[in-house]
């Protein structure tokens, strides 16, 4: 009895290491690859819906040029999306508190946020340009002087602003939201709104009842929206592989063909 328990025993050991010596590797290996198309990992993204075209709210969902591009990203590089409306400064806090894995939301790429927190690499270009109600005797940003001028708080519009009439001026008035810069003026509290040019160009487009005119002027400078990460996120790197490969497979002129109606300017984002 106990030289059968004892056969029995050393055939199972034996089982066991050759199990253990050739099955295992093979075995991981399609285990991972299972689960790499079965489950992909979830990424929380959080963005400011009130920006359209960007990103904006249509019928309780987040839609916009940034929400297809963010998941074309995304499909890129194998992962699944969450995607959230937080609102501009809650952005900040979620991406820095490590609450988000990303943000895309018309996010210029500057230095000082560059401080503390990590971008991808560009992948839109863009500029301030100034609403005003048709008629209006504002024809620059220096025509702004004396003005009251209202911002989403915290961009780079406002940023323009502080340096053309002075930080903390009481003719800068600061919204949470630029869909409520754009109410201020229209209710006769301001006589513009500074805001990125896809936005305003599309809002006075879009509402041809309004009367409104869009004012270019040279003086803004030319920016780059990017993604951004929390500080050293790892994701980086895999991101900017996948933007760099839906910028050159034709994806991201599908999507931007679908929001603008005509051809990127690609090259202008890799200078
Ligand atoms: N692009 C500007 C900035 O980053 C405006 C973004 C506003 C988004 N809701 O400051």
């Amino acid at each position: 009895m106990k030289k059968k328990l004892s056969i029995i025993w050393g055939i199972v050991l034996m089982l066991t290491v050759i199990l253990a010596a050739c099955g295992t590797p093979e075995e991981k290996g399609s285990d991972t690859e299972t689960n790499k198309e079965e489950e992909k990992k979830t990424l929380r993204v959080v963005t400011d819906a009130a920006y359209a075209p960007m990103e904006y709210q249509d019928k309780g969902e987040v839609v916009g040029f940034d929400i297809d591009f963010v998941k074309a990203v995304a499909e890129e590089a194998g992962y699944e999306l969450e995607i959230e409306h937080v609102g501009w400064d809650p952005i900040f806090v979620e991406i820095g508190g490590n609450r988000a894995d990303l943000a895309v939301s018309s996010i210029t790429i500057n230095d000082d946020r560059k401080q503390t927190y990590d971008f991808s690499v560009p992948y839109f270009q863009s500029t301030n340009k100034i609403l005003v109600p048709e008629g209006s005797d504002i024809k620059s940003a220096e025509d702004l002087k004396g003005k009251k001028v209202a911002v989403q708080n915290g961009t780079t519009g406002q940023m323009a602003m502080d340096a053309l009439l002075g930080k903390n001026h009481e003719d800068i008035k600061k919204f949470e939201d630029n869909n409520l810069a754009i109410m201020e003026m229209e209710s006769g509290g301001a006589d513009a709104v500074v805001a990125d040019n896809m936005i305003v160009e599309e809002y006075a487009k879009n509402n041809p009842d309004k009367n409104l005119t869009v004012v270019e002027d040279g003086t803004f400078e030319s920016e780059f929206y990017g993604v951004l990460f929390p500080k050293d996120s790892e994701l980086v790197d895999e991101v900017n592989t996948a933007i760099n490969a839906i910028l050159a497979n034709g994806t991201y002129s599908e999507i931007y063909q679908k929001w603008f109606g005509n051809e990127p300017n690609i090259e202008v984002l890799k200078e």
